[in-house]
């Protein structure tokens, strides 16, 4: 009866709108799902940077070597906020990192697909962070006060990456007929992983219920996909690309209908079997095992430092 009633009280602060702070009282099931979903977001942003350092050696020029440098840095720099919103949970960053080198924790299917010329830069700032942003505003709402807000903060710098993305793509579609054509075919590789990254219908998804009732997520997994092709579309057709997908079509409602996504690649990427995913994992256990003395030496000088200060 007891508990019936925190979950009542517990409910009702989320329908509030008041958001849950790290020493409120919480169910276990609601920090289990914050533990899962902020982790496995905070292993994509950092898993994430691997596509686009594939290509810093070889920017075309300094200008974009040095904003390509910016935006990968970003995207470590969200990775932190993540894991330090992460750990207000209870759970420590190693043991995090521990979960994704032990293929316990996911991290977004997108992020296990190659990046094999400069186009796809393009192609993942655009399309990928288009997502991520769409995912992303929304969960500036979320019910749960560090993620809400880490999450603005995020907002901010990926829509710069999204525009950078464009304007790479915008670029090489008006260049020569082989320039235009390495942008189309980028577009090919990303839309539909792009459109993955909302993850599965939503009668297939296992948690939207519970998390949309406690507000840690605010809208369907199928009405943000919606609204990134609603918006996308138009940008693919601004610059004289073509939408990879041939029955796309737009409804009298102003919105577009598209042909249905192959789930079994999604859930065949997702069980460990995209064309990069091991490629991924072993770069990511190589730079953390690599990365060992940088942590200890930070430690050391911590606690260096709390000494002189007793
Ligand atoms: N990939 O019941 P649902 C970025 C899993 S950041 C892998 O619908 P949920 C920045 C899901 O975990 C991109 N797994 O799940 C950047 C669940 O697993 P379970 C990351 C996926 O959580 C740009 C199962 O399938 N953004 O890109 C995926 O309610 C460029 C059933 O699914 C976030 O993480 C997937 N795509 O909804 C960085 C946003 N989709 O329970 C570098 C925060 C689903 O069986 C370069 N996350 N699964 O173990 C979310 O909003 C949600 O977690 C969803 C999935 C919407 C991703």
């Amino acid at each position: 009866m007891e508990n019936q009633k925190r979950l009542d009280e517990f409910q009702a602060k989320i329908d509030a709108g008041i958001k849950i702070e790290p020493k409120d009282w919480m169910p276990d099931k609601y920090r289990q799902t914050l533990v899962r979903q902020m982790s496995q977001h905070a292993h994509s942003e950092v898993i994430g940077m691997q596509p686009e350092a594939n290509w810093l050696t070889r920017a075309p020029s300094l200008r974009a070597k040095k904003i390509l440098m910016a935006k990968i840095q970003d995207e470590g720099g969200h990775g932190l906020y993540l894991y330090c919103a992460a750990e207000t949970l209870g759970v420590s960053r190693d043991q995090y990192i521990q979960w994704l080198h032990e293929g316990k924790s996911k991290y977004a299917s997108v992020f296990n697909y190659p990046s094999p010329t400069w186009a796809d830069m393009g192609a993942i700032g655009w399309l990928v962070d288009g997502a991520a942003i769409v995912n992303q505003v929304s969960l500036q709402r979320t019910s749960y006060g560090p993620y809400a807000r880490a999450m603005v903060r995020i907002c901010k710098e990926e829509s710069f990456h999204q525009r950078q993305g464009y304007e790479i793509m915008a670029e090489m579609a008006k260049g020569t007929p082989e320039q235009k054509e390495m942008a189309q075919e980028a577009l090919n590789r990303w839309w539909w992983p792009s459109l993955m990254m909302f993850g599965p219908h939503d009668k297939e998804s296992s948690n939207s219920g519970q998390s949309m009732k406690w507000g840690i997520k605010l809208e369907s997994n199928d009405d943000l996909r919606q609204q990134f092709i609603d918006k996308t579309i138009p940008q693919v057709e601004l610059i004289g690309l073509e939408v990879p997908d041939k029955n796309a079509k737009l409804m009298p409602n102003g919105s577009y209908k598209t042909s249905d996504i192959d789930w079994d690649e999604f859930w065949n990427v997702i069980k460990g079997n995209g064309p990069c995913n091991s490629q991924r994992l072993k770069h990511h256990k190589k730079a953390h095992d690599d990365g060992a003395w940088v942590r200890a030496a930070a430690e050391a000088y911590g606690k260096k430092q709390m000494e002189l200060v007793d």
